[in-house]
């Protein structure tokens, strides 16, 4: 009750850490694993660094972006860099930090705003309101007050998931009747923000594919609604991917991106069977900053996105061959 308030967020944040390697993938760091297998004489060559680039290709990152860390790589074994699979490993660490470090651009609410909107979408059941709910509680712990709008007027049961989480954080939500138009509860939901002073104003939206123009079309209209009020608003459009997606994920990304224009990124779900190649994907691709990482379906399973920890988490070494064996 008396620990200082940055002692318990250290501590949250090594929890997270020790989480995020437990979890990802299942626990089961791929990435080390293959790295001692694919070269098992030690001796690194062009073959090892084939095998590595499909290996990186099957762990979603993708076909353009493998080739980009290879290339790295390569130029390291031809000018003899890449004597043992230490080296090796180092190497792609710098790669993929390389890559992941310029996305790794924390969310930051200007107190100039008021309210500061954060308009969140995303395919159905990609992890939108579980997200909000996690928000809402890491923005209250850093002292900011928070407002829920329940834009998602299409699902059913879906204002009732977003009151829980704001009965959970005794956080307002501002909602109307299943089959609103989202918009208007949105415009709502602002002027109440405004009115009440609150910092930021969390909106949620009903769930679409990027396929869906009409859809999309409702998105910018949500946009324009709120760009009348205050030509910043909404301050972040943030997009949530289900890492479990794979590939796919990057083609939502580059869809919603160009319709409506993204400005963060929350990537869910990388305690399943997400090997978590996704984000290098989307930071080599998009270049959109990546704000948070989604680890469970609890408030604190998610943190701020921190490249030197995801890269840790990829090549660790513990806990990764003893459940290899299978
Ligand atoms: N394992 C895991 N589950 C998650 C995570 N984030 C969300 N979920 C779960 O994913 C499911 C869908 O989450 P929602 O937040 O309802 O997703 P949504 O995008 O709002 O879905 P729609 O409103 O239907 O479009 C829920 O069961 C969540 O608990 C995560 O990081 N890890
Ligand atoms: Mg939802």
């Amino acid at each position: 009750m008396f620990r200082k308030k940055n002692d318990s967020a250290a501590t949250q944040k090594s929890g997270f850490v020790k989480r995020l390697r437990a979890r990802l993938n299942r626990g089961d760091s791929w990435l080390s694993y293959d790295l001692a297998n694919l070269a098992p004489g030690g001796k690194i060559d062009e073959d090892v660094l084939d095998d590595l680039e499909a290996t990186l290709v099957m762990a979603d990152v993708g076909v353009d972006t493998a080739e980009r860390i290879l290339s790295d790589l390569k130029r390291s074994l031809a000018r003899n860099e890449l004597a043992d699979v230490q080296a090796l490993r180092n190497g792609l660490q710098q790669s993929l930090l390389s890559i992941l470090e310029p996305v790794a651009r924390p969310l930051e609410i200007s107190a100039s705003a008021s309210p500061f909107v954060i308009l969140m979408v995303g395919v159905n059941g990609a992890g939108k309101t579980t997200t909000i709910g996690k928000l809402a509680r890491r923005l209250l712990d850093e002292g900011h007050s928070v407002m829920l709008a329940a834009g998602d007027t299409f699902r059913a049961a879906a204002i009732e998931q977003l009151q829980a989480w704001g009965a959970q954080n005794d956080v307002t939500v501002i909602a109307q009747q299943h089959g609103a138009d989202p918009a208007a509860v949105i415009f709502d939901a602002y002027e109440a923000a405004r009115s009440r002073n609150v910092d930021v104003l969390l909106a949620d939206t009903a769930g679409r594919l990027q396929s869906q123009s009409g859809l999309m079309a409702e998105l910018e209209k949500i946009k324009r609604v709120l760009a009348r009020q205050d030509a910043r608003a909404p301050q972040e459009v943030m997009l949530v991917l289900d890492a479990s997606q794979g590939q796919n994920a990057l083609v939502q990304a580059e869809e919603f991106h160009r319709t409506i224009g993204v400005t963060g990124i929350t990537v869910t779900k990388l305690d399943g069977s997400a090997k978590g190649g996704i984000l290098l994907a989307i930071a080599d691709k998009l270049g959109i900053p990546v704000r948070f990482i989604g680890i469970g379906e609890k408030a604190e399973d998610m943190q701020a996105f921190d490249a030197n920890e995801f890269v840790d988490a990829l090549l660790s070494n513990e806990e990764s061959h003893g459940n290899r064996s299978a």
